[in-house]
């Protein structure tokens, strides 16, 4: 059984996620989904909601498994036997801190970190420039699937 875990924020999932989600998912039987609980960093989305969504726009795909986690990401793997970790790369700087994050990870436990490029169309996205770009009324459909598009309205209307 090959696994594989792709960890983040996910505040809110876009398709810049979604994309090397359903790209590990092809490549590996069971891939986990791994939401960081941030204490000390208050979120838009709660873990529930963000958990939730996940579950929602990866159902599709069949053998993805989605869960919070916080402490180290090794840790994390560690527990259920997995040996991979997948993360898309954006930009050279994106680069820096993920070669270092990689090096301790594999020092750590000797866990594998690999990278998927990320797809041109979304290679500018992030969690932080969808929520940035909607909250001043612009137009995000494009940029994340259907039912965070709905979320993110409804959370920003009770702002
Ligand atoms: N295209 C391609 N990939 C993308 C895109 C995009 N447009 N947007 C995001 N991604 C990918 C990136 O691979 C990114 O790493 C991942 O999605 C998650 O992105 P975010 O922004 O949701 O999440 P981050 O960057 O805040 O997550 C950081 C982690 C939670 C992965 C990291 O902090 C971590 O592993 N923390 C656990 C604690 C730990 O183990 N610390 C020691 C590290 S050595």
């Amino acid at each position: 059984m090959r696994r594989a875990v792709c960890p983040g924020s996910f505040d809110p999932v876009t398709h810049g996620h979604l994309d090397v989600i359903a790209r590990a998912a092809r490549l590996y039987d069971t891939v986990y989904v791994a939401v960081m609980i941030n204490k000390s960093k208050n979120g838009l989305f709660s873990i529930e909601e963000r958990i939730a969504l996940i579950e929602e726009v990866t159902a599709d795909l069949g053998n993805v498994r989605v869960e919070a986690f916080h402490g180290l990401l090794v840790d994390f793997c560690k527990q259920r036997d997995i040996p991979a970790i997948v993360k898309g790369l954006r930009a050279v700087s994106d680069f820096d801190y993920e070669l270092q994050m990689a090096q301790m990870n594999m020092g750590l436990t000797g866990v594998e970190t690999l990278f998927v490029p990320t797809n041109p169309a979304y290679s500018f996205l992030s969690s932080s420039l969808v929520k940035e770009v909607a909250q001043w009324g612009g137009d995000i459909s494009h940029l994340v699937p259907g039912p965070v598009l709905a979320a993110l309205n409804a959370k920003l209307k009770q702002q």
